[in-house]
């Protein structure tokens, strides 16, 4: 419970400052931009769990080694809401859930990072989006 309180807090504190990294000297090598490497995969939660807000989404836990998850979908607000999911290898939408709704979605993710937002109204603009990390691994077992 304790560690679940805790990845709220980093989510929150994530969304709370959602604004693009400010543009800057590039000094990365170009490949792979943003996608950490780990030495050790990340531990695999049994289910990952979307929560959505008036006006926030979290993920938890926001980072994930690869794999494929069961997805809870939870409207925790009191509008209408859905989630889509848009990265490397996956394009998808949940049903519009009403307050209270869920929906249990499968989702099979590859390192790189994923993007979470409400695609309803203006939700988006309004803070409905969050972020969710697939680290590469850094002494990955090739074939
Ligand atoms: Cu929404």
């Amino acid at each position: 419970m304790l560690r679940t309180l805790l990845l709220l807090s980093v989510v929150t504190l994530i969304s709370g400052c959602a604004s693009p990294a400010p543009a800057g000297p590039t000094l990365a090598p170009a490949a792979s931009p943003s996608v950490p490497a780990v030495a050790t995969p990340l531990p695999r939660p049994d289910i990952v769990r979307i929560e959505m807000y008036e006006w926030s989404i979290n993920v938890d836990p926001p980072e994930l080694p690869a794999g494929r998850y069961r997805v809870e979908v939870v409207n925790y607000g009191e509008r209408l809401h859905s989630v889509s999911v848009v990265g490397p290898g996956v394009d998808l939408e949940s049903r519009r859930l009403r307050a209270g709704g869920v929906q249990e979605i499968e989702i099979e993710i590859g390192a790189g990072e994923y993007t979470l937002w409400c695609p309803i109204g203006d939700h988006r603009d309004y803070g409905m989006v969050t972020y969710l990390t697939v680290p590469a691994l850094a002494s990955a077992e090739q074939g």
